[in-house]
Parts: C-alpha cells; structure tokens; sequence
C-alpha cells in the first residue's frame, strides 16, 4: 500500500488538473469511528485538501523539469505499466537498436534493487536509480534530482522507468513530453477498461510481448478496441522486446519526437 499518495481510498486521476484543481478525488473507506456526518465530512474534506497540496507541489516541480527539458532540446518519455510488463526490456533493446544514433539516459524507478539501472548500463546508457521504497510511483522532485546527476545533453533522449503499477503513477506529471504506457500481452485484454486513468493519460500504448501471441488466447485487436475506448486519441504499437517485432516504428516515432523536441 502506497504510504505517500493515499491510494487506500479509492482513487481516480484524470488528466493533469489546471493549477487549484485537484487531479485526483479520493474516496474514504467507511472506517471512520465518528457517526456525525459533519464530523466524517471534514475529515473528508481534509484529506482531499492534503492531497490537492500534495498534486500541486509535484506540479511545480514538474513544470521545473518541463522547462529545463525543454531549454535543452531535450525528449523525454514516462513509461508506465503493470510490473513485469518488459519496459525494461524494451529499453535494452531500443538502447541497442539505437545504437548510439541518439544521445540518450534512462531514469529508473523500483521500490527497491539497482537491477533495472544496471541493466541499463550494461547496454550502454546513462542510468540513475530512483528507489521510492513504500513510496508506488516517481515524483517530478526525484526525477529533477535524477536529472541533475545524469548531466544531459542537448538534443537527446530521456527515458523514465516507472514504478510497476498501472495506478498511481498516471497522476503524477514528471515533467515528459509523453506518457507511454506498456501493456504485454500476458495480462488480459481488459485492463484498459479496468485501469482507465493509466490508458487516459498516455498518448501512445506499446503492446508487448507479442512474440507470444501464437500461445495464448489473447485477442489484441480487442485490447486495443478497448484502449482506444478509453482514449481515442491514443496511438498503438505492437512490440516484441525480445523478436524485435514493431522496433523500428518504435524507433520512428521516438526520432521524430526527438526532432520535434530539437526544433522547439
Ligand atoms: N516473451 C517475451 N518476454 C518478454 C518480453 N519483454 C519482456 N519479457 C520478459 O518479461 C519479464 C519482465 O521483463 P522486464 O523488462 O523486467 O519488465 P519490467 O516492466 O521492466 O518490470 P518491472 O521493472 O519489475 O516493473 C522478463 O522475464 C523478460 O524477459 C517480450 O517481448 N517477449
Ligand atoms: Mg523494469
């Protein structure tokens, strides 16, 4: 249970909230002990108010990394999904297939371990481990600080890991360009529609693990009938990290981004 953004109550995020607004509207358990209506009411009302607090300092810190990014030219991604989804497979493998055509770092956020970063580094990139410990998603705060110790270049590519969970992170703008959110194919067709804020907030979904079609009862075409519901805008990809399927748009779309984000 995330000990920093409340998700013991029920949580819906919408997009990023214009400045006084709250993103998320959280909905007390019934554990109050008090029968006063007006008591649970402003013990409600509290809540909310700490967790609109908590939304607009991440906002400005982001907003703080939005514009740094942006001074340098400087293309950067959120990825976000379940755990064990392949996001960090398909940054060694875009890391690789890149190789070294765009200058490039990864931020990485786990609760725990270095494995991710060192995965990173191993297949040639920058990498700085964000570990939130109970904490279940990254802060534009961290992330500015990560950012600072990565030293990025101009005109490069910045690529943030999330913390595993198709939930919280949605909420919490880092300051990136795009939230791209990862969906394999092992875990159901219906998660769009379960999780929907996650699929809401990000304009392009990577579909992996397609490699693996062949094996399971899977039916893709509905997962992304069921993604586009949500968000109609959001555009699709299917990948393999492991076969290389749908690599190289992937590879097109992350280089226009870069271009675009040069250009600026
Ligand atoms: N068959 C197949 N396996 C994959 C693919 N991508 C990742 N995997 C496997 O999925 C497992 C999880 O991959 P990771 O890249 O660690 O996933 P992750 O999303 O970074 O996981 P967390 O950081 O823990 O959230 C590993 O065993 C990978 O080898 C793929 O495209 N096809
Ligand atoms: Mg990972």
């Amino acid at each position: 249970m995330c000990a920093i953004c409340g998700c013991s109550g029920t949580l819906i995020a919408k997009k990023r909230p214009a400045r006084g607004e709250g993103a998320l509207t959280f909905r007390l358990p019934q554990t109050s002990k008090s029968d006063d209506p007006e008591q649970v009411d402003k013990v409600q009302l509290r809540v909310i108010q700490v967790e609109r607090d908590l939304l607009a300092k991440n906002n400005d810190y982001a907003d703080i990394n939005r514009q740094n990014l942006r001074e340098r030219g400087i293309f950067a991604l959120n990825l976000v999904s379940s755990p064990g989804s392949g996001k960090t497979s398909l940054l060694v493998k875009t890391i690789v297939a890149l190789n070294g055509e765009l200058p490039l770092a990864v931020i990485e956020g786990d609760q725990q371990t270095e494995h991710d970063a060192e995965r990173i580094r191993v297949a040639g990139a920058k990498a700085v481990q964000i570990n939130t410990g109970r904490g279940c998603h990254l802060d534009a705060q961290r992330v500015g600080q990560a950012m600072a110790q990565l030293d990025l270049q101009h005109d490069s590519l910045l690529l943030i890991e999330n913390v595993g969970n198709l939930v919280c992170p949605a909420g919490f703008d880092l300051g990136e360009a795009h939230k791209v959110v990862i969906l394999s194919v092992t875990e159901g067709e219906d998660k769009p529609l379960k999780y929907p804020d996650m699929f809401c907030a990000a304009d392009l979904m990577l579909l992996n693990k397609c490699d693996l079609l062949p094996y399971l009862d899977f039916d893709a075409d509905l997962a992304i009938e069921y993604a586009q519901r949500v968000n109609p805008k959001l555009q699709v990809i299917r990948i393999s990290a492991k076969s290389g399927e749908g690599m190289s748009a992937w590879l097109a779309w992350l280089k226009a981004g870069c271009a675009t984000a040069s250009d600026a």
